[in-house]
């Protein structure tokens, strides 16, 4: 899909509407991404929540940071907005009395965990107090609904932010569904996840939007009442929500064959 993504385009030709921005748990106007590639700074280990570890910037997207935990290996790297709670100023973790730990997967010998982390800091470049951002609090209640169309990051490929419909909502859980990509990459959120954004979010930002893949979702429902397709226009643009969640998924990892034509990267 070469020809560039438009949402108010996409929005008319499939006839659905943008979740409001209220919906999220995102700062109306995306914070400024002041950090430098190679920056240093403490971040949760996402492997191992309990632990804070040393991680360097290693790459800016956005209003996000791409970050590697120093002392772990280059498989294992992830994505956090310049406002989430998961990161702070190197020095934050030791005035709250807590120690830093190596990360999971420590390369080394965990005995070398100390002299590792004195070097590691030695003469780092620190992130400055000032470019972490102070996290939006939770909208409540929950004001997602079926059908509404949203920007969101794909688990499978956390780097990706694409345009998604809402096809289920069960309470503060919210399935996210992926425009065109009957169903692979779908998941169960909170409602106030830091990985859904409102429609423009990357327009903002500057991030890369996914085009919608390319995929009509084939279910049994779908198949059964899709009468005319007229109002479907391109193939991507079939409604999502007319796939058929499958709750016992929630939570799980892959677990499913992967439908012919997509390939992971
Ligand atoms: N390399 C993978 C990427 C899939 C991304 C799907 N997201 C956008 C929902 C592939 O082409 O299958």
């Amino acid at each position: 899909n070469k020809e560039h993504f438009n949402w108010d385009s996409y929005l008319r030709e499939t006839e659905s509407l943008a979740a409001p921005s209220q919906c999220f748990r995102q700062s109306k106007i995306p914070p400024t991404n002041e950090f430098k590639i190679g920056m240093k700074l403490e971040a949760r280990d996402p492997r191992n929540v309990t632990s804070v570890c040393i991680a360097t910037v290693i790459g800016i997207t956005g209003a996000r940071l791409r970050l590697r935990l120093d002392g772990s290996d280059n498989k294992n790297d992830f994505w956090r907005l310049v406002d989430s709670s998961d990161i702070q100023p190197i020095g934050t973790c030791e005035k709250k009395g807590g120690m830093l730990q190596p990360p999971l997967g420590f390369q080394m010998n965990a005995s070398s965990w100390p002299m590792f982390l004195l070097r590691t800091l030695n003469g780092a470049e620190m992130a400055p107090a000032t470019f972490f951002k102070k996290e939006p609090p939770k909208p409540a209640p929950n004001l997602l609904k079926i059908g509404m169309k949203l920007e969101a990051i794909d688990k499978k490929n956390p780097y990706l932010i694409c345009p998604a419909t809402v096809g289920d909502v069960k309470g503060d859980e919210v399935f996210i569904t992926f425009d065109g990509w009957r169903g692979a990459f779908d998941y169960w959120c909170k409602y106030d996840s830091r990985d859904i954004f409102p429609v423009g979010w990357c327009g903002l930002t500057g991030d890369a939007l996914q085009p919608p893949g390319n995929n009509v979702s084939i279910t049994k429902s779908s198949a059964k009442t899709q009468s005319s397709p007229s109002k479907v226009t391109r193939r991507s643009m079939q409604s999502p929500q007319k796939t058929v969640p499958i709750p016992a998924q929630r939570g799980k990892k892959p677990g499913r064959a992967k439908p012919p034509g997509q390939t992971s990267v």
